[in-house]
């Protein structure tokens, strides 16, 4: 039999009232997260971005498989030509794929084909789901719960290290696996650009559902 090999958890124990400063302290800083559609061209550190990418790929997957590539993008030519065939795939879902109620529910968020951020923001982190391996063709496992769990961790580590991003996806996204030479394998999952918010930058004042609408609790009778 094959023996694999183990090693023991690092502990990690917080006494109650730690854990409790602790989560909040985290729930207060998500709070503090928005999605923002006007950046500050004034370029970030790379290792800084590196780093939050490194945090993404520490998220679990399906069989530690691990299906994801990210590709920074920081050159302005290559972030002009991913902005142009970005619009050209918006403006035909603004002006022909998207229903009447989709586009009541994008009304709040002032969302419209133009893509500036695109050119703008000094970074694009583009999100490749890999859905099997190059190499053998093996399939892999949970794929886009896998990168969406990716995806999660990037713009968290993105906000706790002060940079603001957004979850951009124009549909079909097709055109980035094309203009970012990726194999046939991998499929683009999220677009992100990511920077410093303009100044004066304002967002939609959007709120969360509250807790009691989102947590549904099964305990043990009293
Ligand atoms: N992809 C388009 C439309 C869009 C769709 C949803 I759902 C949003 O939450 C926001 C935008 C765009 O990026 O404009």
């Amino acid at each position: 039999m094959t023996e694999y090999r183990t090693r023991p958890l690092a502990p990690r124990r917080f006494d109650p009232a730690e854990m409790r400063a602790r989560a909040a302290s985290f729930l207060d800083e998500v709070r503090e997260r928005r999605s923002v559609r006007e950046f500050s061209s004034e370029p970030v550190p790379r290792d800084v971005l590196v780093r939050c990418i490194e945090a993404a790929a520490q998220a679990p997957s399906g069989a530690n498989k691990q299906p994801w590539t990210f590709a920074l993008v920081t050159d302005p030519a290559l972030k002009h030509r991913i902005r142009v065939a970005a619009e050209k795939e918006e403006t035909e879902f603004y002006t022909r794929r998207a229903t009447p109620e989709w586009l009541a529910d994008l009304a709040p968020l002032q969302t419209g084909p133009e893509k500036d951020f695109l050119d703008v923001a000094p970074a694009l982190i583009a999100v490749f789901s890999r859905r099997w391996e190059e190499a053998t063709g093996h399939k892999h496992y949970y794929v886009s719960e896998s990168v969406g769990i990716a995806c999660g961790f990037l713009i968290a580590a993105l906000h706790h290290a002060g940079l603001v991003t957004l979850t951009h996806t124009p549909s079909p996204m097709e055109f980035l696996a094309t203009l970012l030479g990726r194999p046939k394998s991998e499929h683009a999952y999220l677009l992100l650009p990511v920077g410093y918010p303009a100044e004066g930058c304002r967002v939609p004042d959007l709120t969360r559902r509250p807790l009691a609408e989102t947590l549904i609790e099964f305990s043990p009778g009293e």
